[in-house]
C-alpha cells in the first residue's frame, strides 16, 4: 500500500504479503488474545505501531447475540465515513421525499452524527469523509435501469427532474438538494467523494483517498443503512477493512429495512464488520484522548 504521501508513515502489509503459515500463527496468537481479553487488538504487527492514539471501543452483538465485545483502532488509520447525508435523502422535495418515505427516518441519524463531528474535529486526528451520491449533469453516468426506475417510483418525477416545489433536479451534481445538509456541512480539511453509485470504490476517488490516508479502520454513518451504508461496508469489509457502524448514526427508508440490516451485520461474528453507537464512540474517543 503506498501511503507516503499524506497519511501515516509506516508500512501496511498487504494480507498477499503474508504467508500462509505466518497468518495462521498470527490469527492463533489473536485469536487466543481475544479469548482472553474479548478484544479485537489492533494489529501492530500487520500495521506498524500505532500512530495516533490507540481507541478502544465496546460492539455488541459479538461474537454472538447477547455477548460483549471491544475493538481497538489507531485514530490516525480512521476515518468517519458520513455516507449521503443529502438534502435529496432526507430533506423536503428531495429524491426519497419524492419517492413518497418518511423523512424522520432518513433525518433520525442528523443530531447523532452531528454529535460525532463535534467530538472528532476536537483535537483529534481522526479524519472525515463525506460521501455524494449524484449524476453528471447531462446524465452520462447514469445507468437506464436506476433511472426508469426512479421515474415509476417517482410517479413521473426521476433523477434529472426537478420536481414541483423543489431546488433543483434529483440527484444531479451542482443542484441545491445535491447538497450536503446545513449541518453536516463538511469542514476545511475533510473529504468529500462524489460517487455515482450505490457503493462507493467503483467510478470514485474514494479507495484511493483511504489507501492514501493509510486509513485501516471505518467508522460508518450515514443513509441510507440498507442502500449505500450497507453497499459500501460490503465493498470495505472485503477488501480488508475494520468497518464499525455507529446505529443511531444511520437510517433507511423503511424501519424493518433498518432493523434488518443491522442484523445482517452482526450475523456470523460480524460478517461485514461490527455495530455500535455514538455514545459509546464519543466515550471511546474521550478515553482515548484523555479529554473532559
Ligand atoms: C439510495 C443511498 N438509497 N444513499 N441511496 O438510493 O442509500
Amino acid at each position: 500500500m503506498d501511503n507516503e504521501s499524506f497519511g501515516p508513515k509506516a508500512k501496511v502489509k498487504e494480507d498477499s504479503e503474508l504467508s500462509k503459515e505466518e497468518k495462521l500463527a498470527r490469527v492463533q496468537e489473536d485469536y487466543e488474545m481475544f479469548l482472553e481479553t474479548r478484544t479485537f487488538k489492533f494489529p501492530s504487527w500487520l500495521y506498524g505501531p500505532v500512530q495516533g492514539k490507540l481507541i478502544k471501543v465496546e460492539i455488541e452483538d459479538c461474537p454472538n447475540f447477547g455477548d460483549k465485545a471491544f475493538v481497538e483502532f489507531d485514530s490516525a488509520r480512521t476515518a468517519i465515513i458520513v455516507v449521503d447525508m443529502q438534502v435529496d435523502f432526507c430533506g423536503k422535495n428531495g429524491y426519497v421525499d419524492i419517492m413518497g418515505y418518511d423523512l424522520s427516518l432518513t433525518a433520525g441519524p442528523i443530531k447523532p452524527i452531528k454529535n460525532i463531528l463535534d467530538a472528532v474535529r476536537n483535537g483529534t486526528d481522526i479524519k472525515v469523509i463525506h460521501t455524494r451520491e449524484g449524476h453528471m449533469p447531462n446524465l452520462a453516468d447514469l445507468p437506464y435501469n436506476k433511472l426508469l426506475r426512479s421515474k415509476i417510483i417517482g410517479k413521473g418525477v426521476g433523477i434529472g427532474d426537478k420536481p414541483e416545489g423543489g431546488e433543483g433536479q434529483l440527484l444531479v451534481r451542482g443542484e441545491k438538494n445535491w447538497n450536503i445538509i446545513d449541518d453536516l456541512t463538511p469542514v476545511d480539511g475533510e473529504y468529500v467523494i462524489d460517487k455515482s453509485a450505490k457503493g462507493a470504490f467503483a467510478h470514485s476517488d474514494f479507495g484511493v483517498t483511504l489507501k492514501k490516508l493509510g486509513i485501516t479502520h471505518l467508522i460508518m454513518t450515514g443513509i441510507t443503512t440498507d442502500v449505500c451504508v450497507h453497499t459500501i461496508m460490503r465493498e470495505a469489509n472485503d477488501i480488508g477493512y475494520w468497518c464499525i457502524l455507529l446505529k443511531d448514526c444511520t437510517g433507511a427508508t423503511n424501519q424493518e429495512n433498518y432493523e434488518s440490516a443491522i442484523k445482517q451485520i452482526k450475523m456470523q461474528g460480524g460478517v461485514f464488520g461490527w455495530v455500535t453507537d455514538s455514545n459509546k464512540f464519543t466515550n471511546a474517543i474521550k478515553d482515548g484522548f484523555g479529554s473532559e
